[in-house]
C-alpha cells in the first residue's frame, strides 16, 4: 500500500497534469504535466505521517523560513500544521484550483502569538501556480518569512545548471558570507545560497528539459542542493539522492521579511511552467 494511504491526500487529473496534495501542510508531493516525468521530486524515502514533513514536493516554510525566527521550529509550524480543504473547482478540462487554509489554533498561538489566517491556492494544468496568503486576524502587527520550498526533479545534478541569478547578491548560509552571483549556477558541491533583489523569472536547464519558476510578492531566492555529506545526514533521504533534485524556493526570506498590519494581507505565488 502505498504510504501516503495514511494521510489525506487530494488527488487532481485533469487533460493537462496530475497532482497530489497532502492536507498537512497543504503539501504538493506530486505535480506532472500529461505525458512527462514528475516535475516535483519526492523522497522513496520520505515519511507520510502526521506531525512529520513529507520530504521533497513543495514544503511550506511559514511563518519563518529556515531559523529566521529561533523561537519556532526549523522552517515554522505551516508545513506540519493540518489544513482545511475549502474546495476543489474545475475550471474547464484542463485546470483545477484547489484551496486549503489554516488558522491559528490553541498549539500556534503557543508558539506564535498571533491570529492569523494562511490560505494555499494551488491552479493545476499544465503550469502549476501556488499562491500563500497570509491574513493578520490580529490587532497588532507581526512580520514573517516564507518560502515555497520546492523540490525539483531532475535527471542527474551533473547535467543541470541554473539561469536567472546570475549578478544577483546571496548569503552563503554554510559560511556566512555575502556573495555576487557569478554567471549560472552549477552544482559540484554543497549549495546553500539565499539570493536577494530577484525580481526576473528564473530557468533551471536539465538535460532534456528546462523548468521555468516565476516569483511575485518575492525578492529572495533559496537554492539549495545537500551534496554528498549532507545528503547523509538529512532524515527521509537516500545518501544518493542529491543527484536527484534541486530545491529553487520562491521566498520571502532573511532581509526579504514581509510585516502585515492588522487587517493586511501578503500574497507569495511562485509559477512553475
Ligand atoms: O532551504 C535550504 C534549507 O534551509 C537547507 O539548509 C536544509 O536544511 C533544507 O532547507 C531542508 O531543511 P529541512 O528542515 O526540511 O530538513
Amino acid at each position: 500500500m502505498a504510504q501516503e494511504q495514511f494521510m489525506e491526500i487530494i488527488e487532481v487529473n485533469n487533460d493537462r497534469a496530475s497532482a497530489k496534495i497532502a492536507l498537512q501542510g497543504a503539501h504538493i508531493f506530486h505535480y506532472a504535466r500529461d505525458g512527462e516525468r514528475p516535475l516535483l521530486w519526492l523522497s522513496e524515502t520520505s515519511d507520510f505521517e502526521d506531525g512529520k514533513a513529507i520530504r521533497g514536493g513543495v514544503p511550506i516554510c511559514w511563518p519563518s523560513f529556515g531559523m529566521n525566527n529561533p523561537r519556532l521550529p526549523q522552517h515554522g509550524f505551516a508545513r506540519t500544521a493540518l489544513f482545511e480543504h475549502v474546495s476543489t473547482k474545475e475550471l474547464g478540462d484542463d485546470t483545477t484550483e484547489v484551496i486549503l487554509k489554516l488558522r491559528d489554533s490553541k498549539e500556534s498561538l503557543k508558539l506564535w502569538a498571533y491570529k492569523f489566517e494562511l490560505e494555499m491556492k494551488i491552479t493545476i494544468s499544465d503550469s502549476l501556480e501556488m499562491e500563500l496568503t497570509t491574513t493578520n486576524l490580529d490587532d497588532k502587527s507581526f512580520e514573517i518569512t516564507q518560502a515555497l520550498h520546492s523540490y525539483f526533479n531532475i535527471s542527474n545534478i551533473s547535467n543541470v545548471k541554473v539561469k536567472g541569478l546570475e549578478t544577483k547578491p546571496y548569503l552563503n548560509a554554510l559560511n556566512s558570507e555575502q556573495c555576487v552571483q557569478d554567471g549560472d549556477i552549477v552544482f559540484e558541491e554543497e549549495i546553500d545560497r539565499v539570493y536577494q533583489e530577484v525580481s526576473n523569472g528564473i530557468e533551471l536547464i536539465d538535460k532534456n528539459r528546462t523548468i521555468n519558476i516565476k516569483n511575485e510578492g518575492s525578492s529572495s531566492v533559496v537554492v539549495w542542493n545537500p551534496w554528498i555529506e549532507k545528503a547523509k545526514r538529512m532524515s527521509a533521504m537516500r545518501d544518493d539522492a542529491y543527484k536527484e533534485f534541486v530545491c529553487i524556493e520562491s521566498a520571502n526570506a532573511f532581509e526579504d521579511f514581509v510585516v502585515l498590519e492588522p487587517t493586511q494581507i501578503h500574497t507569495l505565488k511562485a509559477t512553475i511552467y
